[in-house]
């Protein structure tokens, strides 16, 4: 049972200092008395040592641009340099730029890492690739005053407070995962997902796109998936589908938000609403009626009809081709009708062929009672720190993605006066979700092993993106904090802090999160 703190939420008035950015920096060095003020004079400069760099570092600034302009109402004009040295055009500089680099920084913070410079009269970033510009802006976001989310022309002044920050991800898979089958979730509630995930440095969206209650994407080989088999949700809602292009539009905006798409078909087990739309698919040639109600484990495809595997190779082959992203999930749990040896068959033959589309396998942990290809990735959702499958799949190679639905469900509720979310994994309060380690959750098991963690939000009782925020904020910023930030950080005190200081962000960006108690929720004056 998570640890349930009844005190009252308590707020506190207090300026956000450069100490309050979540996930925590790896290294922050505040500069004692330097604040920066942009101005309407304050341009932002790129540099960039080859062509793709510079056009890389040409969509950071517009998007950095982007949440400026609206807020300060200043021009920010995007100056390219051409000098292309490692000092930026802006350093010394008194007019308040901001330099935007992808020369400079040292090769050991790799892809997602950067250094941010504030002095009096400028800032400067600097990355390795484009990821890391995009990363280290989401930390300028949050030095810059909340207003900036406002979307409106604000007053300012627009400080940062002056500093250098060093920083690089723990993990490098961080994820938050959507169930848009239990119920449907239109293409701008996804994109307002990814949006908000952004701002915590989460770098993957795992889309569970298909359940017993309704097949959410469109392929063109099997039509009534989607045209039938996405008519139908839980509670008997109308459900709805993505179209090949609403996918490509997802994929899209989550790759600007340097965020890939994980697209998971979830089998055996999980298949009624495409077996109630294909009569071939059930073993007695009998399609189900669609499903609406929250049972588990009473649905399979049929192991030993060749057509099975003609409709998986269809499916995952079309999936790979609108999926530019490594993975390919095909989730694997509960399984409850099938013994031991048809689930492996099923599951071996998916793996087989999900590899000829060119994709790397993700599935739930027991697809570890199959016999997994080395490259594919076992995503853990139990709640024991006993999982001896798992233990011999890291063993034997294969990744491990840290997902306890004890610490990690965001669709479990916080407390007793949580309106939705379920309680099947206990409840889940905001310290409790934050204050375990990925690498020591499990007894035994091998951190070389561990991937990364992913938050899944399963949606039997979320409806809408109000309920999606409720329950992802503020847990999803402490799943991002542990997943992004070194392990040496992990503090309740510190974090909670640091947690409190979202309040005034997530006001102005309209975010329906929870004021759990035990936080120090800032009112700014
Ligand atoms: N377990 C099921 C989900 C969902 C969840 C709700 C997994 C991998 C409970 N499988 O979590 O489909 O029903 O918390």
């Amino acid at each position: 049972m998570g640890a349930v703190r009844d005190e009252k939420p308590t707020e506190i008035e207090r300026e956000t200092t450069i100490h309050d950015v979540v996930p925590v920096p790896a290294s922050v060095e505040p500069a004692d008395g330097v604040t920066f003020t942009l101005t309407d004079k304050s341009e932002i400069r790129t540099t960039a040592g080859s062509a793709s760099a510079a056009a890389e570092v040409g969509e950071i600034a517009e998007y950095l641009a982007g949440l400026l302009r609206p807020v300060t109402a200043y021009l920010l004009p995007i100056r390219p340099s051409t000098t292309g040295s490692a000092t930026l055009p802006a350093e010394g500089g008194t007019g308040g730029n901001i330099a935007l680099a992808l020369t400079g920084a040292e090769k050991d913070l790799g892809e997602e890492g950067y250094v941010l410079d504030v002095t009096a009269g400028a800032i400067s970033l600097r990355a390795n690739a484009g990821a890391g510009l995009f990363r280290g802006v989401q930390t300028l976001r949050q030095l810059l005053p909340a207003d900036l989310e406002s979307g409106t022309v604000q007053p300012g002044p627009w400080t940062v407070p002056g500093g250098r920050i060093v920083d690089q991800p723990r993990f490098s898979y961080r994820g938050i995962m959507l169930d848009v089958a239990r119920h449907f979730f239109a293409v701008s509630d996804v994109k307002r997902v990814i949006e908000l995930a952004a701002l915590y440095k989460i770098n993957y969206l795992h889309l569970h796109l298909t359940d017993d209650q309704g097949w959410r994407i469109a392929v063109d080989a099997w039509p009534r998936l989607a045209s039938f088999g996405g008519g139908s949700e839980v509670g008997g809602g109308p459900g709805g589908h993505y179209t090949k292009d609403d996918y490509r539009e997802i994929v899209s905006y989550a790759s600007h938000h340097f965020m890939t798409v994980v697209p998971e078909v979830d089998l055996p087990g999980h298949t009624n609403a495409a077996l109630a739309s294909y009569p071939e698919l059930n073993c007695d040639g009998q399609a189900p009626a669609r499903y609406t109600g929250v049972d588990v484990g009473f649905s399979s495809l049929c192991v030993e009809k060749e057509v099975t595997y003609r409709f998986l190779d269809d499916v995952f082959g079309e999936l790979a081709e609108i999926t530019p992203g490594p993975y390919l999930h095909i989730g694997g749990d509960e399984a409850k009708t099938l013994t031991a040896d048809d689930y492996a068959e099923i599951v071996n033959r998916a793996q087989e062929i999900v590899g000829t589309h060119g994709k790397t396998v993700v599935g739930w942990h027991e697809v570890a009672g199959a016999k997994l290809t080395p490259s594919t990735v076992v995503q853990f959702w139990g709640v024991t720190p006993e999982a001896p499958e798992v233990l011999a799949a890291a063993a034997r190679g294969n990744r491990i993605i840290m997902s306890p639905a004890n610490r990690a469900y965001l669709d479990m509720k916080y407390d007793s006066t949580s309106p939705i979310g379920l309680t099947w994994a206990g409840n889940i309060s905001v310290p409790y979700a934050y204050d375990w380690d990925p690498l020591g959750y499990l007894t035994g098991l091998d951190p070389a092993a561990v991937l990364g963690l992913e938050s899944p939000l399963w949606t039997e009782t979320v409806r809408t993106i109000d309920d999606i925020e409720y329950l992802a904020f503020p847990r999803l910023a402490a799943t991002a904090e542990l997943a992004w930030s070194p392990a040496s950080t992990r503090d309740w005190d510190r974090f909670s802090g640091r947690l409190g200081a979202q309040a005034p962000r997530w006001a102005a960006l309209g975010v329906n999160f929870y004021r759990s108690p035990g936080v120090p929720w800032v009112v700014e004056r």
